[in-house]
């Protein structure tokens, strides 16, 4: 049976759901991301919704030069941006409600990221049917949580999901295995994934732009270019990829962090912030349902972007629910550890210069499943 696989990735997402979930937010430009408070922000975007975007606003760019933008437009007569908190549970059930659609008509999806999925519709038998199919999927999660997404259908992961980025937003695209080739060919080499801007810029530096002209390197030259992803360059520049759906992902690690709301030496001040995000951390892995952890890192960043990380592994994981070593205890010793590795970079031990820090961050490492 001929392979069909579906990717489908959600437009423009935390800032679609904010949109619907606020009536007199629609038509706006929305820009979600870390706080501005009177003017001022430290961190970053998540996303912008598609309007906002064409102000220039996009992921992972500074609040405030985000903020910069929205000033300009508002000056030129445009509305201006409305900036928005991060509400992960209200994404994370919008997510779910997703998944749920999908699972109504294929048999094996995997949940990628918190608003990409892939699917197997092999069964549909054709290409034509598994567009049908898709249709519906698009249809119902617009009826029922009034966002859209853009959908991807090809013989592989790799094709689905190039596919599904190229008519977004709302889009549908069909590439049947025959196209594969000449679908990709065309591309800017940062399509394919795993073709990052460093990568990328190695090989525009040498004339190489497009997909088709990776074609005329040998497996053996991109493995000398490149090392090891030599090799699955040279797969994804042929559109080959053999990579299955797999429905579970091992959840590895859990973490966060904060940006102070200004940098600080006072450790009250980061102490506090510091045990809001690791109670929040806690809190994520609790609910998580795994049976325990053996790891803690706490990371911390200068006011002049030096970052540093300490880690503690344990022999015994923590955290396990039998009534034995309960959560409790596990909690506990949480709290002391993560504080443990925090305390050197309030005092000179780990920041010699005095320092003020800018960032705190935790994650709980080693989960077992
Ligand atoms: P994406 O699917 O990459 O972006 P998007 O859904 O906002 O927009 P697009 O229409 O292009 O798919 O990411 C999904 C969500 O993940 C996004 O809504 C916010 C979050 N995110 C971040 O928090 N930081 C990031 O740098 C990126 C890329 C995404
Ligand atoms: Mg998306």
């Amino acid at each position: 049976m001929k392979k069909i696989i579906c990717h489908l990735d959600m437009d423009a997402f935390f800032a679609s759901v904010e949109e619907q979930k606020r009536p007199h937010l629609v038509g706006k430009p929305i820009a979600v991301g870390s706080p501005i408070i009177e003017g001022v922000g430290r961190g970053v975007v998540s996303t912008a919704n598609y309007k906002a975007r064409g102000y220039g606003i996009h992921s992972a760019m500074p609040i405030m030069t985000a903020w910069r933008l929205s000033e300009e437009a508002r000056k030129q007569g445009k509305d201006e941006v409305v900036f928005l908190p991060v509400d992960f549970a209200l994404y994370n059930k919008v997510s779910a409600h997703v998944l749920e659609i999908i699972k109504k008509y294929a048999a094996l999806v995997e949940q990628a990221s918190v608003d990409e999925f892939y699917y197997d519709l092999s069964s549909a038998g054709s290409f034509a049917k598994a567009k049908a199919i898709c249709k519906k999927i698009k249809a119902e999660i617009k009826a029922v949580e009034k966002v859209t997404c853009s959908v991807g259908i090809g013989p592989n992961k790799l094709i689905a999901k190039i596919a599904a980025g190229i008519k977004k937003p709302d889009g549908l695209l069909v590439v049947e295995g025959k196209q594969s080739r000449e679908f990709l060919n065309p591309l800017d080499i940062r399509e394919l994934p795993g073709i990052g801007p460093k990568t990328a810029e190695i090989f525009y530096k040498q004339g190489i732009n497009k997909v088709g002209d990776l074609l005329a390197f040998s497996r053996e030259q991109l493995k000398d270019l490149m090392g090891k992803h030599g090799e699955s360059i040279f797969q994804k520049a042929r559109g080959i990829d053999d990579s299955p759906i797999t429905e579970f992902h091992e959840v590895k690690s859990i973490g966060g962090q904060t940006t102070l709301n200004e940098n600080t030496k006072n450790p009250i001040v980061v102490y506090d912030i510091f045990k809001k995000l690791s109670d929040g951390v806690f809190a994520s892995f609790s609910n998580g349902g795994f049976s325990g952890f053996k790891g803690i890192a706490v990371t911390v960043r200068f006011a002049d972007f030096q970052t540093q990380s300490s880690s503690k592994s344990f022999k015994e994981p923590l955290g396990v629910r039998d009534p034995s070593t309960s959560l409790r205890t596990g909690r506990k010793i949480f709290e002391l550890e993560a504080l443990r590795l925090l305390l050197p970079y309030l005092d000179l031990q780990k920041n010699p210069k005095s320092k003020p820090i800018r960032l705190v961050g935790i994650r709980i490492e080693k989960i077992v499943p």
